[in-house]
């Protein structure tokens, strides 16, 4: 149980940051791609790799309405060992048990692997998942670029995947009869409601802009503090207007978790400042809302949106029958984007969150309890049992 967990520990440990840095197609996440590719032909699946870079392993035959369970391997630079791998690994716990139990599926039933759900190499979360609905321009997407400058379509070729292929997947998507992805919870909600397990009700509605302010790249030592265009100063300013424009609206959030300075020399005034601002909010007009009074503070050459995510809500029969047929367990909103949430507007979709002490996400703190976690896999294998 959760051995999955222990045999991919070691892929990814970023010694500097502190817990993982697992990106799309990096050595870690590739090297997490084959452990999963592994685990899922030991347990008899068959493996089949979608073209926008999403991995399925088959229980039998693919086939059309098919139950489809999993989440994500790759991470925030930095992140928690449970965010995302342990939907994939309780997964792939709940075929090992159905099997040994003489299971037999009476409809298609796969496991998922979506790409670079997280968007840290990219820069677009649920990457995988949103090219295969069709939400994501898949030419805008082959040209998006990583750190280094390496566009998404070389960086395809380059882990043996055709960019060409990317693009809205009908075949994919149509199979799908019903996604349930368990998480681990980001927050204390089940910590509060004392409970193991919860079914997801909703996400908030989320979105990601790019704010860069240009100023005079000058000297440090050379140039008067009087007369300076220094950029950094009005990306400091800009940084405190989203800060007090989340505090003024309840239920807002909004943070900047990066920053870039041009040439990023200590001794140099930068003559450009980037920074990303990720703003949510439980309804799409308020975070639009927001975003708006952030931009009319912020005196940005640019502001521009790099992505956007409704607000979602579940399949609310779906999420009652799950709740119910769990014994009760809490119905909660979450905070956190998923791949769940880009297929509920296509295929009927639930979250299954496992409960965090720490309640703390994205970054190495992050825990669940391993009681917690089976209880998350006995949870998943019962609800797979009630649909298959
Ligand atoms: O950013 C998110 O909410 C998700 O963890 N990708
Ligand atoms: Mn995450
Ligand atoms: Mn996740
Ligand atoms: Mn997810």
């Amino acid at each position: 149980m959760l051995a999955g967990l222990d045999e991919i520990r070691d892929l990814g440990a970023d010694p500097v940051r502190g817990g993982y840095s697992r990106h799309l197609w990096s050595t870690a996440e590739l090297g997490l791609r084959e452990w999963f590719v592994e685990r899922a032909t030991r347990l008899g699946l068959g493996i089949d790799r979608d073209r926008n870079g999403n991995l399925w392993a088959w229980w039998g035959e693919p086939g059309a309405d098919a139950v489809v369970t999993g989440s994500h391997l790759d991470s925030v630079p930095g992140g928690g060992a449970y965010d995302g791998p342990l939907g994939v690994v309780s997964a792939l716990d709940a075929v090992a048990r159905l099997k040994a139990r003489g299971f037999t599926p009476h409809r298609p039933f796969a496991v998922i692997v979506f790409a670079e759900e997280e968007g840290s190499r990219f820069g677009v979360a649920c990457l995988g998942s949103r090219l295969m609905v069709g939400s994501l321009d898949p030419a805008v997407a082959g040209a998006l670029r990583d750190r280094d400058g390496v566009t998404l379509a070389d960086a395809a070729r380059y882990a043996g995947e055709d960019p060409e292929l990317f693009g809205p997947d009908p075949a994919a998507l149509g199979r799908i009869g019903l996604f349930i992805e368990l998480h681990v919870e980001q927050g204390r909600g089940l910590v509060d409601l004392g409970s193991a397990v919860g079914v997801a009700s909703g996400i908030l509605a989320h979105g990601r802009w790019r704010l860069s302010f240009e100023g005079e790249g000058n000297h440090a030592g050379a140039t008067p503090m009087i007369g300076r265009r220094d950029p950094m100063v009005a990306a400091a300013a800009a940084i405190l207007a989203v800060r007090e424009a989340a505090l003024a609206r309840p239920g807002t959030r909004a943070t900047v978790g990066r920053l870039e300075a041009v040439p990023g020399g200590t001794n140099v005034i930068p003559s450009r400042v980037q920074l990303w601002l990720d703003a949510r909010a439980e309804t799409d007009a308020e975070a639009h809302e927001l975003v708006a009074t952030i931009a009319a503070r912020a005196s940005a050459s640019a502001f521009v949106e790099e992505s956007w995510s409704s607000s979602v809500e579940f399949d609310a029969s779906l999420r009652d029958r799950f709740a119910a047929g769990l014994g009760g367990v809490p119905v909660l909103s979450t905070g956190a984007g998923h791949d769940a949430g880009v297929l509920a507007a296509h295929v009927p979709s639930a979250m299954l969150f496992v409960r965090n002490p720490s309640g703390v996400s994205h970054a190495p703190g992050e825990f669940a309890e391993l009681a917690d976690c089976v209880a998350g896999t006995d949870a998943l294998e019962s609800l797979l049992v009630s649909v298959l």
